[in-house]
């Protein structure tokens, strides 16, 4: 089997492409072209994938690589990712994050549209929700330019697979962390902080909203429900989340005191990081994925905490 991931170089496609060398499938990964190495997340496989330079805003980089290489499966999980980005820079975000969706689509459906297509959807879709807790069944009521685009890209596919009878499957991902989660979102913040801190590097960690709850869940869990959906046989969309909520104060608080810390010692609100919309709080129903997909979460958010908060202590005792 051979799979294109688009955002191989992030952290979901790191640990997909681990998953899918492990199931022997000939791994494609498209990255964009940088003047630094963006091949951190990657470094330790990269001589077992075939790395690509495509850019989603470029759709004639898009036909060649798929014409070039006749996958069987395109994961799409490159987009512009950060929620307060998405504000400063709504036109990019919608161009990556909207438009790019619809760039593969339009690619594979003229190539060949029997490839199938994994399309990285997000709870941020729910924002001011509408119901607790959030189903594939749930309106979306998206809260950012963020959001707004990954509707798009959501509906795109679903029109496409009514359209044209293309396999297009939506993964309705909650917010899934680990040690490879960018330095800017939340949980790694905290977690590299809180090390920091612990070594005496830092001396106070600077937040936005701490009431924001969300449901937390540890990627590597994720990147499985990715490949089970396109294994189904046919092309549906699945919620996958923990069915748990926490807010960012109880993160804070589980890593802080993991390394002996009251949080309340160290963090402060900075007003710059708070947004002009916020998601208060998500809390998805994974049943569907449960019983038709037999998916569901392993790590624990007490876990996660704690794998996290490790791994950036390990990681800059290392630097030290
Ligand atoms: P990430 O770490 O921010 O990775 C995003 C990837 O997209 C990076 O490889 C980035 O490349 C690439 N990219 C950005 N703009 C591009 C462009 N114009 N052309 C080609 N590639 C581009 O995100 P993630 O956490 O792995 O998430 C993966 C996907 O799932 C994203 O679509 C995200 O929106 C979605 N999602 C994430 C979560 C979550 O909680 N993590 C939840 C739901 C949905 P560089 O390395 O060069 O920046
Ligand atoms: O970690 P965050 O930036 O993630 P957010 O906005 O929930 O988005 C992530 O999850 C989505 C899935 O729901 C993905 F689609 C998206 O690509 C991304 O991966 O913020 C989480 C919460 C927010 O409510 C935010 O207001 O944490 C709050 N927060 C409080 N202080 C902060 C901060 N967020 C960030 N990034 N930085 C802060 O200082």
């Amino acid at each position: 089997m051979k799979a294109i991931i688009t955002g191989i170089t992030g952290q979901d496609g790191s640990y997909l492409a681990e998953f899918l060398l492990k199931k022997n499938y000939d791994v494609y990964g498209l990255y964009r072209r940088s003047s630094v190495d963006t091949f951190e997340r990657i470094n330790h496989i990269k001589d077992k994938v075939n790395l690509i330079t495509a850019d989603l805003t470029d759709q004639n980089s898009l036909n060649e690589t798929i014409k070039d290489i006749g996958p069987d499966e395109i994961y799409n999980l490159a987009a512009q990712s950060f929620v307060p980005v998405s504000w400063t820079q709504p036109a990019l975000t919608a161009n990556v994050t909207a438009v790019g969706a619809l760039r593969i689509l339009e690619a594979v459906r003229h190539i060949n549209p029997k490839i199938k297509v994994y399309q990285a959807s997000s709870s941020e879709m729910f924002g001011k929700v509408q119901e607790i807790p959030q189903t594939e069944k749930t309106p979306f009521y998206p809260r950012s330019p963020y959001g707004v685009s990954k509707v798009f890209a959501f509906w795109i596919m679903k029109n496409y697979r009514e359209s044209y009878n293309m396999f297009t499957t939506n993964g309705i991902l909650f917010n899934h962390e680990s040690p490879r989660r960018g330095l800017q979102f939340v949980t790694r913040k905290i977690t590299n902080t809180a090390a920091k801190i612990k070594l005496g590097l830092q001396k106070e960690l600077l937040l936005g909203n701490l009431d924001a709850k969300r449901d937390w869940g540890y990627a590597p869990d994720y990147v499985e429900a990715m490949w089970l959906m396109m294994q189904h046989k046919i092309p549906e969309d699945f919620v996958v989340a923990t069915n748990e909520v926490h807010s960012v104060r109880e993160f804070c608080e589980h890593a802080f005191s993991h390394l002996g810390l009251n949080y309340e010692d160290y963090v402060k609100l900075d007003k710059k990081f708070l947004r002009p919309a916020e998601v208060d709080q998500l809390i998805g129903d994974y049943g569907k994925a449960e019983k038709v997909l037999g998916w569901k979460p392993r790590v624990t958010f007490k876990e996660l905490v704690k794998i996290m908060v490790d791994a950036d202590l390990e990681k800059l005792k290392k630097e030290q």
